[in-house]
């Protein structure tokens, strides 16, 4: 029995549920709901970093593990490249994903959406318990400013997290050039990685929550700039997920 513990609206989240997923592994997802969840977390895996994968008496922590660990117990639909290069080019670039894409992702995502309580309430409590919407709202100024301080979301960190993704997108189109792929010639997890952790800048099908209708000001603004670098994620997304 395979149990992922969760956030819906995480796109690190994603990455795990998108490799499970394309290798037609059931599992069962455990949606935990922000603040209550680090005692859940620390319970199962020590520290409150979500996902963690519970395969029989086994426990993982963390995206990347995770997908190690799949492709090690389940061979099926491999996201690591057999070839010793392309695998370390393939751990290398969803390495530098984690750091470079994700992070900053989620740092202009909440920068505008801890704004709008109406939309980020529904995402963070989606297939949660049924109390977890009043629980949510309740504590919801106190997780606002507790979300802003973890992350330090201010001017200057919303620059630096857009110049730096700038220069990610940059850095994907370049080494795509004409090709579909990152690494080699088949889908990876360097693939999926980049393109889970930038899913939320497109709003995907298929990733696993209720996207809002349309992104607001100024997240919408910030993402229209990054438009034109954004199609291949699309495709990734319409083909492999
Ligand atoms: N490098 C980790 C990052 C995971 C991560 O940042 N998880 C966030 C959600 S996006 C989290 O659990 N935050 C709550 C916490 O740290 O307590 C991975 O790839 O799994």
């Amino acid at each position: 029995m395979l149990k992922l513990y969760q956030f819906p609206i995480s796109h690190y989240c994603e990455k795990a549920r998108w490799a499970l997923e394309l290798k037609e592994l059931p599992y069962r997802k455990v949606n935990l709901l922000p603040g209550p969840h680090a005692k859940t977390a620390k319970k199962v895996a020590g520290n409150s970093r979500l996902p963690i994968l519970q395969h029989d008496k086994r426990t993982v922590q963390g995206s990347a593990e995770i997908i190690t660990y799949l492709d090690k117990n389940f061979s099926r639909r491999s996201l690591t490249p057999e070839d010793p290069v392309e695998q370390n080019l393939a751990e290398a670039w969803e390495s530098y994903a984690d750091r470079e894409i994700g992070p900053q992702v989620r740092l202009l995502s909440y920068n505008t959406l801890l704004d709008h309580r109406d939309i980020i309430i529904p995402m963070m409590t989606q297939d949660c318990p049924w109390y977890s919407g009043i629980m949510m709202k309740a504590s919801y100024p106190k997780v606002s400013v507790a979300m802003r301080n973890l992350m330090k979301i201010n001017d200057q960190s919303v620059e630096q997290a857009r110049q730096q993704l700038s220069v990610a997108l940059d850095n994907i189109a370049e080494t795509l050039g004409d090709r579909e792929f990152l690494v080699g010639d088949t889908f990876t997890r360097a693939d999926l990685s980049v393109a889970a952790l930038l899913a939320p800048l497109i709003m995907p099908q298929g990733y696993g929550v209720d996207w809002p209708e349309k992104m607001p000001q100024p997240l919408a603004g910030q993402i229209d700039n990054f438009q034109d670098r954004l199609g291949w994620v699309g495709h990734i997304y319409d083909h492999f997920r």
